[in-house]
């Protein structure tokens, strides 16, 4: 399975979390695959998905927890899903571990790990031999799994205490779509509207 039929496969539980699609291909095929407000492209930072997604992630957390009683908490009540890549998690192996030991229940990084820099022309990363999955587990994330041990709609849609580190072992390639037809304004605006 290459990071098209993976996303594809994710986006279908997919209902009104907020999705980060990491920089090149990721993003391209999430914008092919299902476009919505609630995607948010990042163009240009390769690594800082994750951390964008945290910091979205604690941000809600804090507002829902103000509004407890109130009924404007539901609207905070909405799970932050990263669609990353080896590459860029490998860039920035700093924010796993900031990430863990945050750990905000609303958050679930998932690692599409094609062991390649896929959008820049398929070189070799070190996740073949560098176990990101076992390097999420020592860097303090109480939940990781490989996509194929879990239910992923069913974790998706059950409470967690902790954050969630997924790892999808793909194969290499990238599908022929286009370009994302949005101005950098347009995706951060009907973002955060969509908030
Ligand atoms: C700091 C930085 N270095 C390099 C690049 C060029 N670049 C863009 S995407 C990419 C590969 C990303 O690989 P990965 O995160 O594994 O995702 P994949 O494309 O394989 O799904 C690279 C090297 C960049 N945008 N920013």
């Amino acid at each position: 399975m290459k990071r098209f039929e993976a996303i594809e496969e994710i986006m279908k539980d997919i209902t009104r979390e907020l999705v980060i699609g990491n920089i090149g291909f990721p993003s391209r095929e999430l914008y092919e695959i299902r476009n919505r407000n609630e995607n948010f492209y990042m163009l240009g930072s390769m690594g800082l998905a994750s951390s964008i997604g945290l910091g979205i992630a604690l941000s809600l957390d804090e507002k829902r927890n103000n509004k407890k009683d109130d009924l404007d908490s539901k609207q905070y009540n909405k799970k932050i899903i990263v669609l990353d890549g080896d590459g860029a998690i490998l860039m920035n192996l700093g924010s796993l571990v900031t990430i863990a030991n945050q750990n905000p229940s609303n958050f679930i990084l998932i690692c599409l790990d094609n062991e390649s820099y896929g959008s820049t022309g398929n070189q070799s990363t070190y996740s073949k031999n560098s176990d990101l999955l076992e390097i999420a587990k020592s860097s303090g994330f109480k939940k990781a799994y490989d996509f194929d041990e879990i239910n992923f709609k069913e974790l998706l849609n059950s409470n967690s205490n902790d954050s969630i580190f997924i790892r999808f072992k793909i194969a290499p390639g990238n599908e022929n779509v286009g370009i994302i037809d949005l101005t950098p304004e347009e995706i951060k605006t009907r973002f955060m509207n969509s908030i």
